[in-house]
């Protein structure tokens, strides 16, 4: 399933500029949208590196979905959108650090909390509405989402409870925004760029106080960025001062949060990345590619990507020995470039 990220916050904080510029979207792309869901590819230079030695037909990225809440309201989750954004795997708060045109203040840690009640209040009444309908609902449920009623209605983000695996599972159908990992994205200007200013810093303090990666972007200037071609972004992100994309940097936290990695098929028709699991065994990865590859799983060649690139070729690495064979037990490390031996 691909991974795929809400982006939320109070309106105008500039979710759209941001969907813009991780998309490459540009305004006529998003404007003629039902839907303000997007695919971006993950930037990985070692898949393109991979391309050049294997000159395949064919050079796939892993994506990632991205999905634009609309604002509107006083708050981003207007109702119909929350259906939407029920399904992602992981939230960006986008919090407003910039002067806006007609917005009075910046006050990113005001603007955080009330955006996080907001997301506190629309789970609140997911989870009022099932306690009071259902009445036959599983003990287990039910306890589990009276847990988590008083959390809510005190607007208390930090005290909803962690749930284990089998919990969560529990819940899983209500999609409950609350249990989804979240990440704030502090929305600069420009003119604070690189560093990230004295409001990112706000935002930085409270956010290590709960556990939420933060992140400095200036949406508005990526979004510019996101129009360019290779040669002219690289000269202006290095008049900003900036050395990797948004997008570069937003999906390494998010992966990093997620307990993700990546690994690599390679050959002569194609050059593919893929997404696993950290500590992901040989035949799970393989079912990333497709269920009878993990079905069938006999064994996987493997070789892990520095290794491959110092050898130039599968045939020299094979030669040294580098390319080894492992079986169904073999922890996947990120990079590793496997090919999946499998019979059905
Ligand atoms: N200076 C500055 N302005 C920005 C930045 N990002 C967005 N803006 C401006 O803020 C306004 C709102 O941006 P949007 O991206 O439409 O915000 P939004 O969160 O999608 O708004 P809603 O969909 O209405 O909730 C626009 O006028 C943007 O040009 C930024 O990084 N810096
Ligand atoms: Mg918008």
């Amino acid at each position: 399933m691909p991974l795929s990220i809400g982006i939320t916050g109070l309106s105008q904080a500039g979710k759209s500029t941001l969907f813009k510029a991780l998309t490459c979207l540009s305004e006529a792309d998003v404007s003629g949208r039902k839907q303000p869901l997007a695919r971006a590819a993950v930037p990985d230079q070692r898949l393109w590196k991979l391309a050049e030695i294997f000159q395949p037909k064919k050079t796939t990225p892993a994506t990632v979905d991205f999905l634009d809440m609309p604002g509107g309201t006083s708050s981003g989750l207007g109702t119909q959108a929350i259906s939407e954004v029920r399904t992602s795997t992981l939230l960006l708060a986008v919090v407003r650090c910039f002067k806006h045109p007609y917005l009075e203040g910046v006050d990113p840690l005001a603007d955080l909390e009330s955006f996080e009640t907001e997301l506190l209040l629309t789970d609140l009444k997911v989870v009022e509405g099932k306690l009071e309908r259902a009445k036959k609902l599983d003990p287990k449920e039910r306890t589990l989402l009276e847990a988590l009623a008083h959390p809510l209605s005190e607007g208390n983000i930090k005290a909803i409870p962690h749930f284990n695996e089998e919990e969560r599972k529990i819940l899983s159908s209500l999609g409950l925004l609350c249990l989804k990992p979240r990440l704030v994205v502090a929305n600069i200007s420009e003119d604070d760029l690189p560093q990230g200013g004295q409001y990112y810093a706000q935002l930085q303090e409270v956010c290590r106080a709960q556990e939420v990666p933060c992140l400095a972007i200036c949406a508005e200037v990526e979004a510019m960025l996101a129009d360019l071609d290779e040669s002219e972004k690289a000269e202006f992100m290095a008049d900003f001062g900036l050395e990797e994309s948004a997008l570069g940097r937003l999906i390494n936290l998010c992966y990093r949060k997620l307990g993700l990695q990546t690994f690599f098929t390679a050959g002569s028709d194609e050059c593919r990345a893929w997404t696993t699991k950290v500590g992901a065994k040989a035949p799970e990865a393989a079912g990333e590619i497709h269920s009878d590859l993990q079905r069938g799983f006999i064994r996987a060649e493997v070789i892990d990507y520095p290794s491959f690139m110092e050898c130039g070729s599968l045939a020299v690495a094979k030669e040294k020995g580098l390319l080894r064979v492992e079986g169904k037990d073999y922890v996947v490390q990120d990079g590793d470039i496997l090919n999946i031996r499998f019979n059905v």
